[in-house]
């Protein structure tokens, strides 16, 4: 697992409207995530992340697959030492969580896997009705292994996730939506556009504010209420710093829309 390439000829990306898109893009459709894929993966995020212009990020699969899950073919060859060594999951994968961006997964087909935790990586799962998530690693011989066990039990509930990780059973997207996995299922005729809708909406807000929000919110993940509190707290009185604050006081008081500086 040493000399890792960085798969970049399977990552396509491309910007629209203050959106950064990053679409899985494995000669497989399933996008079996490898070493070199996942590496690709979040230097095009991290990308999108580093540029003012960008206010929401978006990864996107295939029509078969946001990811069916680590590359199996590639973790077949590996054992306790090579995967230890290597630090097989804490390269490009731990890094994703860190985009302070705002990012969605849009899921259309199979996240499983390493798949599903790549998705719940993002801040917003959307999904198209015949997504379907799972983390199916007990059936091959493993346990999930980049957060599945974490999120996922914080997602949708300790006897959910249970459920899901010892059977290894698929989650519809409708089963998804309704216990909290999935923040949106959109008919396949609507999925695409329902996403860039979103997406849009969110890359348009204030950058710095949408930040911060994103902050908040995350630190609710990490720790008890007491110091979620004062954590939001502390970043709702910083808000006052920004200008785009004082606009949004504003274009309220002057009945129009904001018009956001990004500072
Ligand atoms: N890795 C590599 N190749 C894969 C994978 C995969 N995860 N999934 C499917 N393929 C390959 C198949 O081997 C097959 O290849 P070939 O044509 O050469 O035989 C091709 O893709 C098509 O697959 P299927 O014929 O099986 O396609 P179906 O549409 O019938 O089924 C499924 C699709 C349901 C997704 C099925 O392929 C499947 O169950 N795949 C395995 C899913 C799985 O077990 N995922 C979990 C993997 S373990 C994991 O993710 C651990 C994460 C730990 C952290 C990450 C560290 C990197």
């Amino acid at each position: 697992m040493n000399n890792v390439v960085v798969k970049t000829e399977w990552v396509k990306s491309w910007s629209e409207n203050g959106v950064g898109w990053v679409q899985l893009n494995h000669e497989n459709k399933l996008n079996p995530l490898s070493a070199g894929f996942i590496l690709a993966i979040k230097e095009a995020a991290e990308k999108f992340d580093r540029d003012t212009s960008i206010g929401c990020i978006v990864l996107t699969g295939s029509e078969k697959a946001f990811a069916a899950g680590a590359d199996l073919k590639e973790m077949v060859k590996l054992n306790y030492s090579s995967v230890s060594e290597s630090r097989y999951i804490e390269n490009g994968w731990l890094d994703i969580p860190k985009i302070q961006t705002p990012i969605i997964a849009g899921v259309k087909g199979y996240a499983l896997g390493g798949g599903c935790e790549l998705a719940m990586m993002c801040d917003i799962i959307i999904a198209s009705e015949n997504a379907k998530f799972g983390q199916p690693e007990i059936n091959i011989g493993a346990i999930p292994g980049a957060g599945g066990s974490q999120r996922l039990t914080r997602s949708i509930g300790k006897s959910k996730a249970m459920l899901a990780v010892l059977t290894g059973d698929m989650i519809s997207a409708n089963d998804a939506e309704n216990c909290g996995l999935v923040a949106k299922v959109f008919k396949d005729s609507e999925y695409e556009i329902s996403l860039k809708e979103i997406a849009t909406k969110i890359a348009n807000q204030s950058k710095p504010l949408a930040k911060l929000a994103k902050q908040a919110v995350n630190v609710a993940y990490e720790t008890t209420l007491e110091e979620g509190i004062r954590s939001e707290r502390a970043l709702f009185y910083s808000t006052f710093a920004l200008d785009d604050h004082v606009e949004g006081m504003e274009a309220f008081s002057e009945k129009r829309k904001p018009n956001w500086k990004n500072k």
